[in-house]
């Protein structure tokens, strides 16, 4: 498992060269925006629950066939495995933003995770689904701009002092990480 600082240091090492002033300015700008970056992962980590519930949910209502006989949420148990499979996700997704670094993600959540799923028939289609509401909730809640049209009552607001540009580029980071997962499984 790598970071944004051992990640520099193994590409550095494999061309065995020393840091570049490149390098050293990017991790500059990573130390710079750290706490930024830490108001990102807490805005995901302290709504993961909510997320994974209303990502689910949304997904079996878009195709209700899932929670039927035959369907891969039916019966109760693998609807309990599915909530946790979205939980999982989404918590690499979080180390992979604490880290700056995609990595944990890869190697301890989408290795084998795709043939996986081909070997117990979970539908792809839907867990990618399920991954991209993730994905527009994670923006929402790293901009802090959650919408009352689709939270209703459950709105919640970080409060955090959001920059102009609503932590553009983190929010970019973070939507990189949920595409791996979809391209992992798809
Ligand atoms: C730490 C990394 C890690 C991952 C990623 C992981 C995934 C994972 N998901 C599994 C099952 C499963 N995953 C799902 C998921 C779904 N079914 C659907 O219809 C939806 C599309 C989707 C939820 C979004 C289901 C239903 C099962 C159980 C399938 C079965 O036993 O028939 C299994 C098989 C063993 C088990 O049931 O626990 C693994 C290993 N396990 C891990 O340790």
């Amino acid at each position: 498992m790598l970071d944004a600082f051992s990640r520099s240091v193994v590409s550095a090492d494999a061309s065995t060269s020393a840091l570049s002033g490149a390098d050293i300015n990017t991790l500059k700008g990573f130390v710079a925006e750290g706490n930024r970056r830490l108001d990102a992962v807490n805005a995901i980590a302290s709504n993961a629950s909510c997320m994974v519930s209303d990502a689910v949910a949304g997904m079996i209502c878009e195709n209700q066939g899932l929670i039927q006989a035959g369907g891969n949420c039916y019966p109760n148990r693998r609807m309990a495995a599915c909530l946790r499979d979205a939980e999982i996700i989404l918590r690499y997704v979080t180390y992979a933003l604490l880290a700056g670094d995609a990595s944990v993600l890869d190697d301890r959540c989408l290795n084998g995770l795709k043939e996986t799923y081909a070997a117990l028939g979970v539908p792809t289609t839907s867990t990618v689904r399920a991954v991209q509401i993730m994905k527009a909730q994670a923006a929402a809640h790293i901009k802090d701009t959650p919408s009352e049209a689709f939270a209703g009552a459950k709105l919640r607001k970080m409060g955090a002092i959001v920059t102009e540009d609503r932590c553009a580029s983190l929010v970019a980071e973070a939507s990189s990480y949920f595409d791996r997962v979809i391209a992992a499984l798809s």
